[in-house]
């Protein structure tokens, strides 16, 4: 099945780790709540969920058995692709984030390196990312490669020469836009970031934090790109009127993608162009 350019790939990212549950009741942060969450975003058009999830007391969380009972109750519940978070929290150690890959996801996300994180840092030391990919390639999981800034993209190139394709062999990025210390969420930004990507790319997405979120999603759209959107990433909808649901971010996008005649791209459409649905992990091909 070759997926038809005028489908469009819509992301939910609807949570997070950075928003605390007491600011912002509405966030999802218990699994009843994600798995709910995950259905509405598909049936308003989403194809791919990216998940923090959170502990007992809404915390960000890293712990294995949670994020297996996350995978599992999203994948009963729906057809959407799992992608779990191998970012965390800005506070997760670096061995914890690797584990993530234990809980068996179809894709997960990949940063291509250290980025000012607001006043904290986000840290993805180049030997880290080297030894996420190669686990990602072993097991079987599609990265989606983020990229906070433009430095990254070119360690993406860097990335892919040394250690060649991911498993299932597509090549998918995510520009995630506006961060305070990353590349600045506009046009002119996006532009520059997707004419640096390595030519084996195979598909990207993009994302604006906050009040770049619009300006993103539409260069993005102009681009041909597809679109990540979530409570992980904005809380407004305009200015002083709170986000009551990511359903509402989801549809959203897909009214923008309405009048650019694009259509939401079904979750089997996405799994063909990520290659999660042929991603065999090393060492089972002819065993
Ligand atoms: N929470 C940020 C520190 C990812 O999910 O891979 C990192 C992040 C990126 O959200
Ligand atoms: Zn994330």
């Amino acid at each position: 099945m070759r997926v038809p350019d005028d489908r469009l790939l819509i992301t939910v990212a609807p949570t997070g780790a950075e928003t605390a549950k007491a600011d912002c009741p509405q966030l999802p942060t218990t699994l009843e709540e994600q798995v709910a969450t995950a259905v509405e975003c598909q049936a308003a058009g989403a194809a791919m969920i990216h998940l923090h999830i959170r502990d007992d007391e809404h915390r960000p969380t890293l712990e294995l058995a949670r994020l297996k009972d996350a995978v599992d109750g999203i994948r009963e519940a729906t057809e959407l692709v799992v992608q779990l978070s191998t970012g965390g929290s800005v506070h997760d150690p670096l061995d914890a984030r690797l584990k993530v890959l234990d809980a068996e996801p179809d894709s997960c996300s990949l940063t291509m390196g250290t980025t000012n994180f607001g006043d904290d840092v986000f840290l993805n030391p180049w030997p880290f990312v080297c030894e996420l990919y190669q686990l990602s390639q072993e097991r079987g999981v599609v990265p989606e490669f983020e990229l906070f800034d433009l430095g990254q993209v070119h360690a993406l190139h860097r990335l892919l020469d040394k250690y060649g394709l991911p498993a299932g062999g597509k090549v998918h990025c995510d520009l995630v836009m506006g961060v305070p210390g990353g590349m600045n969420g506009t046009a002119d930004s996006l532009v520059a970031a997707v004419a640096a990507l390595p030519d084996v790319t195979t598909s990207w997405s993009a994302t604006g934090i906050g009040r770049s979120t619009l300006a993103v999603a539409l260069a993005a759209l102009s681009k041909g790109g597809h679109l990540r959107v979530g409570m992980e990433d904005v809380l407004t909808l305009s200015r002083g009127v709170p986000v009551e649901s990511n359903r509402q971010l989801v549809e959203r996008v897909v009214e923008l993608g309405r009048i650019v005649q694009r259509t939401p791209m079904t979750p089997a459409e996405c799994r063909e162009l990520l290659g999660t649905s042929t991603a065999v992990p090393a060492g089972t091909v002819g065993d």
